[in-house]
Formats: structure tokens, sequence, C-alpha cells
């Protein structure tokens, strides 16, 4: 069959991302006998925004049998800014586009799609709808299409798999690299941790699953080898996992004298050794990103956080001794959070030293996750449904207009507390099309970012 394979997203912040799930879809698409188009529409459009134009010359040209839309962002995560970047009208429209122009089944994936499978599935009129990880049941999907269209509607939720596919379409690479993004690259799948309104453990398991290290090393090559020192985004949930998986892949990059780059990942702020500062600066780490989410204890025990808010600051203290960037997520007006809460929350993020702060508050709310039952007992929302659009929770004792003055007063004279956090990825976004390439928010601590020259394909 030809399976065109289409990612459809049009988000461009904190940077444009690499597609990385559809690209792996298209490949295993390929790998099963199909000849298989990936059409990227960020890239296709200039990375600008949808170009149905686009989209209808591949058709014409390709003639696909089955169409696989790529759904990985609904929205932004980011109460004040999530409608201007909720994707599933725009979804439903190239649904629609696509029909005009062919009649081929449609069916839909990916992270986004996953979250909620039937309602998106309705919403958008898409022929079928594959929730989970792709690489057991589409290939079996694909099978069942070419011997016999199967009954249009939703698939079953596939398990984690046991084993993960890997990727690069490597001329899309060079171009979102030339965009200033960082590629990603998974090393495991799973998250052990059970944060109130995390989607994580839903979409990837509760246990980890590791990828072989010279499979990450290949891919980690296969990039260098397109990208000059290519900057990586390790895209696991949380990279530092309690058992130390990560220090085997560092170490064995450390010994990897032929790889030169620089990366940066998500961490937990818990479970570092002494020796770890180390590692990380001989691995060419450009900086870490902390999921600390809460401000002070009470939230971080609302969120279900395993640490405290004295752990964030002792190992903000080591990373800052060990020169090594950082910034801090920060969300505030979870459960139990008060103004009480709020005022000892805005102490401990300006006492924070030397690290950038990305200030959001309300947290979205996605189904079948703890936060969603609790919605579901305040009567915030009345069903999963209700959640189509994003829905943003808020602890009942926090009027969230007054948060938000609280706040702007609080972070508005420091450039290094981002609030809100869109007005700062809007200028970085600027430094990307100038040629600037990396995490970029070191920039605001004087880190390594500061002063760096513009690259020669900027
Ligand atoms: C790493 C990561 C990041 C990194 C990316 C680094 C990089 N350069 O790649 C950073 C921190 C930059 C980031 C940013 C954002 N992210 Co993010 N991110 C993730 C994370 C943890 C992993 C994504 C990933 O690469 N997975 C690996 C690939 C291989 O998996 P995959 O894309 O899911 O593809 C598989 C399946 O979905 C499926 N599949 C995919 N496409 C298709 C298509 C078909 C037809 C089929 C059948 C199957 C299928 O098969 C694939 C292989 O198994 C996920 C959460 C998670 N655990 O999935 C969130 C997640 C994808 N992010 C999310 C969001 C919202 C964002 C942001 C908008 C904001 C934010 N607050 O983080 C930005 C947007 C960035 C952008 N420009 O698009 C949401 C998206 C859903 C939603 N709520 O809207 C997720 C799901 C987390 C969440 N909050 O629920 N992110």
């Amino acid at each position: 069959m030809r399976v065109l394979i289409v990612s459809a997203n049009f988000i461009k912040m904190p940077y444009p991302v690499y597609p990385l799930g559809a690209g792996i879809i298209a490949e295993i698409a390929r790998r099963n006998g199909h000849e298989v188009r990936l059409l990227d529409l960020l890239s296709a459009g200039g990375f600008g925004g949808y170009k149905p134009e686009k989209l209808f010359e591949v058709i014409t040209e390709f003639r696909p049998d089955c169409v696989g839309l790529s759904l990985r962002n609904l929205e932004s995560t980011d109460s004040s800014n999530f409608e201007q970047h909720w994707s599933l009208d725009l979804v439903k429209r190239m649904v629609a586009d696509i029909r005009a122009k062919t009649n081929a089944p449609q069916v839909i994936g990916g992270a986004g799609f996953s979250l909620m499978p039937e309602t998106i599935l309705k919403h958008t009129g898409a022929d079928y709808g594959l929730a989970g990880e792709g690489e057991e049941i589409w290939p079996a999907f694909l099978d069942a299409l070419a011997a016999k269209a199967p009954t249009p509607g939703l698939w079953a939720k596939s398990r984690p798999v046991a084993h993960q596919a890997s990727a690069y379409d490597l001329e899309l690479v060079k171009s979102y690299a030339q965009q200033g993004g960082l590629v990603g690259v998974q090393t495991k799948r799973g998250c052990e941790y059970n944060c109130v309104y995390c989607s994580y453990p839903l979409l990837d398991g509760c246990l980890i699953r590791l990828r072989p290290v010279e499979e990450v090393l290949d891919d980690l090559r296969r990039l260098a080898s397109v990208v000059e020192r290519p900057h990586i985004a390790f895209a696991d949930s949380v990279f530092n996992d309690p058992a130390g998986h990560w220090r085997t892949l560092l170490a064995a990059m450390a010994s990897a004298s032929d790889l030169k780059l620089s990366w940066t990942a998500f961490f937990q702020p818990a479970n570092f050794e002494k020796e770890d500062w180390r590692l990380m600066k001989s691995t060419g780490v450009s900086g870490l990103e902390f999921g600390t989410d809460g401000s002070n204890d009470v939230a971080l025990g609302g969120l279900n956080k395993p640490f405290g808010f004295g752990l964030v600051t002792s190992i903000q203290n080591q990373c800052l001794a060990n020169d090594i960037s950082t910034a801090h997520y920060i969300i505030f007006g979870g459960p139990y959070e008060t103004p009480v809460t709020v005022e000892e929350g805005v102490k401990n993020v300006n006492s924070l030293k030397g690290c950038v702060a990305f200030i959001t508050t309300g947290l979205s709310i996605y189904p079948n996750t703890p936060l969603a039952e609790l919605a579901l007992r305040e009567g915030l929302i009345d069903s999963f449904d209700d959640l189509l659009k994003p829905v943003y929770y808020f602890s009942a004792d926090l009027d969230p207009d007054l948060l938000d003055c609280r706040l702007h007063k609080a972070f508005d004279t420091r450039r290094d507390r981002l609030y809100p956090t869109s007005e700062a990825l809007e200028r970085t976004e600027v430094l990307r099309r100038m040629g600037y390439r990396g995490i970029m928010w070191d920039t605001l601590i004087g880190g390594a970012s500061r002063g760096r020259q513009r690259t020669a394909d900027g």
C-alpha cells in the first residue's frame, strides 16, 4: 500500500520539535513493505502555519491508500495561552481537507491523541484511532487494512512495547536543526512517579523500559553525522531514573571519544550523587531542566511529588557550585494551595540562586489522572468529555486573577523569573530565526549560550 504519514504539530515553543513519533511510524510502515511518504506540515510550510496546499500537492502526486495523522500536542499546557495553541479544530479541518481529495482511510495516533482517543476520534471525524505506542499495533493495523478494511473506530489501546523503534529522516533533522531546535532522542520509556496531574504513566506505563545503550549511541552518531555538534534533548519522561540507568548511558557517551554534542534533559530534583556533576559535564551537558513543579512543600505534597523544597534548594546549590546551568518549571495554584502557600512559594522561588524559573499557573487536566478524578469530585467537570477543550485546575482556595496579579508583582522585575512564559519564549524564537541554537534560556543567567557565535548553518 501507499501510506502517507502527516505530522500535524504547529507549536514552535520552546522551539520546533522534530517529529520523532511520526518519523518512527513512517519507518515502521516502510520496514513492513509499504511505500511511504512522510509529510511534516510544519517544515513543509516553511515553519509557519497550516498550508493545505502542501497536503493537496502530496495527495495528488502520491495517491495514498492510507493516511496516518500524527497528533503530538493538543495544547500548550500554559493556562495563559492555551487557546491560541489548541489544535483539535485544526485537526478536524485537516481530516475534512484530506477527505475532499481522497477516499483513503484516515487513521489518527500520537501522544496527544492517546490522552483522550475516543473523544478526539469523534471530534475530528477520522476513520480509525490507534492509541498508545505504535511499534506493534500500527503494522498489525496496516496488515488488516491491506487484507480487508477493518470496521472503522478506535482500536484497543496498545500495551507498552518491548522494543522501541528508532528512525530519523536526516534531511528533516537538518531542517529542524537549522531552526535552532534540539533533536529529541529517547533512551527509555516509562515513568515510575505518580504526580497527580501527569499523563506520562498513562502514555508510557509505570515500568522503565530501557533502550540498549549501543542503539542510543548509534542514534547520536547518526545525528552527529549530519549536524555539526548537534544539540540533543533526551526525550525521556524523567532522565535521572532512580535506578541510575542514565549514568550507564552517560558513562558510555563519555567513552565514545568520537561523539561531539551538547545535551539537555528533564530531571527530577532528587537522586543525585557526588560524581554526577563531573559525568554530566564531561559528556557535554548544556543545562538541566527540572520538573520541580511545586514552589513549597504543601504544593509539592498536593502534586504527589516525592521531594520537598529543601532538597530542590540543595540540588540547585550543587548545580551552581558545579557551574551547570539550570531551569526550574514551577506551577502555582494546584491542589491545597492557598494565599499563604503562594507567599511561601514566591519567597522560595526567588531564593533559588543562579537559575531560571519558568512559571505558570493552573494544571491542565488529563482524563484518567488523579487530578481529573479530583476535578470530577469537586464538580469542576461533569465527565472526561468536558476535557476536549483544555480545562485548568486551580485550588478552590485561590482566585486565579489575584494569583496572576501577585505573581506579576513578585517576578516582573526579574529577568530570570519568567512569568508568563510565552513572552520570553517568543523572544527566543526571534533569536533562533537569527541562527542561534541550543537551549537559549541560559543566556538569562550568563550560561554558555551567552555570546555564542551564530552557527554557519543559521
Ligand atoms: C520529551 C518531550 C518534550 C520535549 C521534546 C524534546 C525534543 N526535542 O524532542 C520538550 C520539553 C521540548 C517538550 C515540549 C513540549 N511538549 Co512535550 N513531551 C515530551 C514527552 C515526555 C516525550 C515525547 C517523545 O518524544 N516521545 C517519543 C516518541 C517516539 O513517542 P510519540 O511521539 O508519542 O510517538 C509514539 C506514539 O505516540 C505513536 N504515534 C505517534 N504518531 C503516530 C501516528 C499514528 C498514525 C499512529 C498509529 C501512532 C503514532 O507511535 C510512536 C512510537 O511508539 C511527552 C510525554 C510522553 N511521555 O509521551 C510530552 C508531550 C508530548 N508534550 C506535550 C506538550 C503539551 C508539550 C508542549 C506544548 C509544552 C510543554 N509544556 O511541554 C511543548 C511543545 C513543543 C513543540 N514545539 O511541539 C504533551 C502533548 C499532549 C498535550 N497535553 O497537548 C505530552 C504528551 C506531555 C503531556 N503534558 O501530556 N516536550
